[in-house]
């Protein structure tokens, strides 16, 4: 029989293979960006992966997310295919949203991810409106709410903390603190105690962790959502990351103090995950092989989304809004 360190290492191992996947989908993603392949621009979650695949380890596929501008680790944690997503950033039919949401709007009701948003906060009240309907289904799913530290001085924050307290609904919050709010330091905008206080005042009850070691997040992540899902109410993770590259795909980040960088690169979640397993025993080999294998899986999406075709011009009208029933040509 499996003793309890195998089994805390195999799942660690998993956990190891997860962020291998978010990071490199954002590595060749990058890389096909700097090469002129897809529109627009990025929000890389490089350096913040423990957080999207420590919660998302123990969400049940029925249980839903709401994601952030920086949203691809959550979708790829929860389940989203990695062709349709590598085909939606690039515009192509295929994608999970037909092509026409691109990075910012990725969804896939069919895993429960209800959405990236590129309106900061814009997830949180429909985080818990998502909780609402889920109590009037009777069910027992719950919904993990991700968004930044910059988005705790938005008022969609305080409306959808008070109203998932008052009404005791199925929400896990968990404000991902990458000391950041696009290129402004985060303590230098915000007031007060900081993000735990600002829940508690609410009723919400909340606790800090280690953002970046994935074990510590899965493991608070998985206690407070037992309690999210006997009734107990919504809860707040606060988990403290650190992200490696700028803001966006076109941002180099020279703003930043390089030491700072340089002692975050020392702390990044794969790094210490690796270290671990090294501990436990695990060969360097096998821990390369599994982000080989995980680059190649990527690449191999970048390649499909490079030959897949654009969306037809007339699906162009189809999803994007009600119409109601005037035809497109009198619009
Ligand atoms: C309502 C709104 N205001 C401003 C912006 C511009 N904006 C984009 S990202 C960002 C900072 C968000 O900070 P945080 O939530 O901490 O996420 P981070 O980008 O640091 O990961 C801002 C102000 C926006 N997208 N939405």
């Amino acid at each position: 029989m499996e003793s309890g360190a195998q089994h805390a290492m195999a799942r660690l191992m998993e956990l190891y293979r997860l962020m291998a996947r978010i990071r490199t989908f954002e590595e060749v993603a990058l890389a096909a960006h700097a090469a002129g392949e897809l529109p627009g621009y990025l929000h890389p979650s490089i350096g913040q992966e423990a957080v999207a695949a420590g919660v998302c380890s123990v969400l049940r596929r029925d249980d839903r997310i709401t994601s952030t501008h920086r949203g691809h680790g959550h979708a790829l944690a929860k389940g989203a295919e990695v062709k349709g997503m590598m085909r939606e950033l690039f515009g192509r039919a295929g994608g999970v949203c037909r092509g026409k949401g691109g990075s910012m709007h990725i969804a896939d009701f069919s895993i429960g991810m209800l959405g990236a948003n590129g309106v900061v906060a814009g997830g949180i009240p429909i985080a818990v409106g998502a909780a609402q309907g889920l109590r009037l289904l009777g069910s027992d799913a719950i919904v993990a709410c991700f968004f930044g530290d910059g988005a705790i001085n938005r008022g969609p924050f305080l409306e959808g903390l008070n109203w998932a307290a008052l009404y005791r609904l199925p929400v896990l919050f968990v404000c991902e603190d990458n000391a950041v709010a696009a290129f402004t330091a985060a303590c230098t905008v915000t007031a007060g105690p900081g993000v735990v206080a600002r829940a508690e005042s609410c009723g919400v009850a909340a606790e800090s962790v280690d953002g970046n070691d994935v074990e510590a997040v899965a493991e608070a992540a998985a206690r407070l959502i037992a309690r999210v899902r006997r009734g107990d109410g919504p809860q707040l993770l606060h988990a403290r990351t650190y992200r490696l590259l700028g803001h966006t795909s076109t941002d180099q980040a020279a703003w930043r103090d390089p030491d700072e960088v340089t002692r975050a690169r020392a702390n990044d979640p794969l790094i210490r995950a690796r270290d671990r397993l090294r501990a436990a025993g695990v060969a360097e080999a096998d821990l390369d092989a599994i982000l080989a294998e995980a680059r190649a899986e990527m690449e191999a999406a970048r390649a499909d989304a490079l030959q897949a075709p654009w969306p037809e011009a007339a699906e162009a009208w189809e999803d994007v809004q009600d119409i109601g029933a005037e035809p497109v040509e009198q619009l």
